[in-house]
């Protein structure tokens, strides 16, 4: 048994690591380095319990925003949603409209931002140059995938679905548009119209680019499944083999319907339910479709660094003790498990609850009336790298298109004053109260939960979608989604000129022509090779983590936001 360590693992959001425990297989042709264990090294502590103690309740909206500076938004609509929750109201029709107009533009550049820019290297990597075959291989014809120019498109369509964003939200990132019981800025033409002319070019390019990348990974994906399922006489289907987890899906619902308002707010309450009116349905699938409620959720600490006083608890009574030494503990995140056990959440976990395991997306722009239909079988119903990329392509689709309709409904409330509930006024606090904020981020589930008392905030916490992905082994010794996912992944050991003659397979290399032979093999050399789209190493530059790190970066990582926090 080796141990692998990959830390830092770059082009995420924080500072995440892994460490694995390897054991080897022999097979007809070879033996072969698998991960036997992986633990998820979460390191970081962030104490926002600090700052967030003793505030104006409100404050939570703006404070929890800077938990991320990749997804402010989510946070801010979940903080939004417990205190709607704590303050008895609900937005009326144009504020529901117009929160879901700025999340779907949110969640646009959200998804695009990670399958170009995040996991697409990768994924160009992986259909050059599958790692665990002989570089030799490569020069038998396998093509780049020529990603590079989507993703400096993506760049520029960033930035124009972020304006999108900021008309809505007065600036993005951390938007100020929100309010207990509705929004702060008014439906007007202008900003309809803005939406339906940037929306209308983010469309098209989902339509004409991202989805045909999408299959052309799809393609060069089967191709060397097939390459190397023969030339090693193994059974390996490519990406839907890498990163299966347990089968098990959460999501908490996204994008209500302003008719049926009062289906969303129940599930705040702890009732069972679908939320079938969103768009994203709420749900707890293991194999099949089940309800979801809060009251099942709970958090672990027998391997996190915190008091173990605080395992086993629903977070509406968390306690968080942090203990920097605790034996045994390897994770500054909590584990949070829903009916005892281990859930996904993301992209994947929102589409298998809503669709199921077969999904159709037709689509029609509601601008210029052109159509689209995006189709996808989930090749791997315990999850898979190329299963979650899919689920965000599709759902890119998805809310592109649905941001336009909401914008196109919201014209019939233009005139209409009516953007917040009714509150006493605008410097209103009640005195004590609780509120449960259950949203979908693009990462998934996310839960606030606010308790006042006299006025402040007595106690807040988050559940947050990287927490449940990346979180440690819980008090029954079940590994979390993202360790599980690593486990019997493949390692090949490299030697020098190997790396060398994967890194520049055109040329024959003598790799002492390159000095390679004598690297130090740190980590600020795999943090380089990184983004070039090469081969990954560990920090002893002796295994190949490419399929490792691929299989992390599939689930969009966020140790900024997945540090549990409290205040009590
Ligand atoms: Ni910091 Fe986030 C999302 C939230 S989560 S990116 O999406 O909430 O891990």
């Amino acid at each position: 048994m080796a141990e692998v360590v990959m830390d830092p693992i770059t082009r995420i959001e924080g500072h995440l690591g892994a460490r694995m425990e390897t054991k080897d297989i022999t097979t007809s042709t070879g033996t072969w380095t698998i991960v036997d264990k992986a633990y998820s090294l979460t390191n970081l502590f962030r104490g926002w319990e600090i700052i967030l103690k003793g505030r104006d309740p409100r404050d939570a909206f703006f404070i929890t925003q800077r938990i991320c500076g990749v997804c402010p938004a989510p946070h801010g609509e979940t903080a939004i949603q417990a205190l709607d929750h704590a303050y008895g109201v609900t937005p009326p029709p144009a504020a529901v409209l117009m929160r879901n107009i700025l999340h779907g533009a949110y969640y646009v550049y959200d998804h695009m931002i990670h399958t170009y820019l995040l996991i697409g290297p990768e994924l160009g990597v992986l259909a050059k140059y599958p790692p665990m075959v002989p570089p030799a291989l490569g020069k038998k014809g396998i093509k780049a995938l020529g990603l590079g120019s989507s993703y400096a498109a993506c760049i520029e369509m960033q930035r124009k679905v972020n304006r999108v964003v900021a008309l809505w939200g007065g600036k993005f990132p951390h938007h100020t548009s929100e309010y207990p019981g509705g929004m702060t800025v008014k439906p007007t033409l202008d900003r309809i119209a803005n939406t339906l002319s940037a929306m209308t070019e983010l469309w098209d390019f989902v339509v004409n680019v991202m989805v045909p990348d999408l299959m052309a990974i799809v393609s060069k994906n089967d191709h060397i499944a097939e390459t190397v399922s023969s030339l090693l006489d193994i059974d390996f289907n490519g990406l839907q083999d890498l990163g299966q987890t347990y089968g098990n899906f959460l999501s908490f619902g996204l994008f209500p319907d302003y008719n049926d308002y009062d289906k969303w707010v129940r599930v705040q309450d702890g009732e069972e339910g679908y939320r079938e009116n969103a768009l994203i349905r709420a749900g707890a699938w293991d194999g099949s479709p089940k309800k979801f409620t809060h009251k099942k959720i709970r958090e672990y600490v027998k391997y996190s660094r915190y008091d173990d006083s605080a395992t086993g608890l629903h977070p509406s009574e968390g306690v968080t003790k942090p203990v920097k030494d605790k034996p045994g503990a390897y994770a500054w995140m909590k584990a949070p498990r829903y009916d005892g056990k281990v859930y996904e959440v993301g992209p994947l976990a929102r589409m298998i609850n809503t669709f199921g395991l077969k999904w159709k997306i037709d689509v029609t722009n509601p601008v210029n009336g052109k159509s689209f239909t995006f189709e996808w079988n989930v090749l791997n119903p315990k999850g898979s790298v190329i299963d979650r990329v899919a689920a965000r392509v599709a759902q890119t689709l998805l809310f592109a298109t649905k941001t336009m309709e909401w914008a196109i409904e919201l014209k019939q409330f233009m005139h209409d004053d009516i953007v917040n509930a009714k509150i006493p006024d605008y410097s209103y606090v009640p005195d004590n109260a609780e509120g449960m904020g259950l949203w979908d981020a693009p990462r998934g589930a996310l839960l606030h939960y606010t308790k006042i008392r006299n006025k402040k905030i007595d106690n807040y916490q988050c559940i947050v979608p990287s927490t449940w992905n990346l979180g440690p082994r819980d008090d029954m010794d079940q590994p979390g989604p993202v360790e599980k996912a690593l486990e019997g992944t493949w390692l090949p050991k490299l030697d020098v000129p190997t790396i060398a003659n994967a890194l520049y397979p055109e040329k024959d290399i003598d790799a002492s022509a390159f000095g390679l032979g004598t690297v130090s093999w740190g980590d600020a050399l795999a943090v380089a090779l990184t983004p070039l789209g090469l081969v990954q190493l560990n920090m002893e530059g002796e295994y190949n983590t490419t399929l490792a790190i691929t299989i992390v970066r599939s689930f969009d990582p966020c140790i900024a936001c997945g540090v549990h926090f409290m205040i009590k």
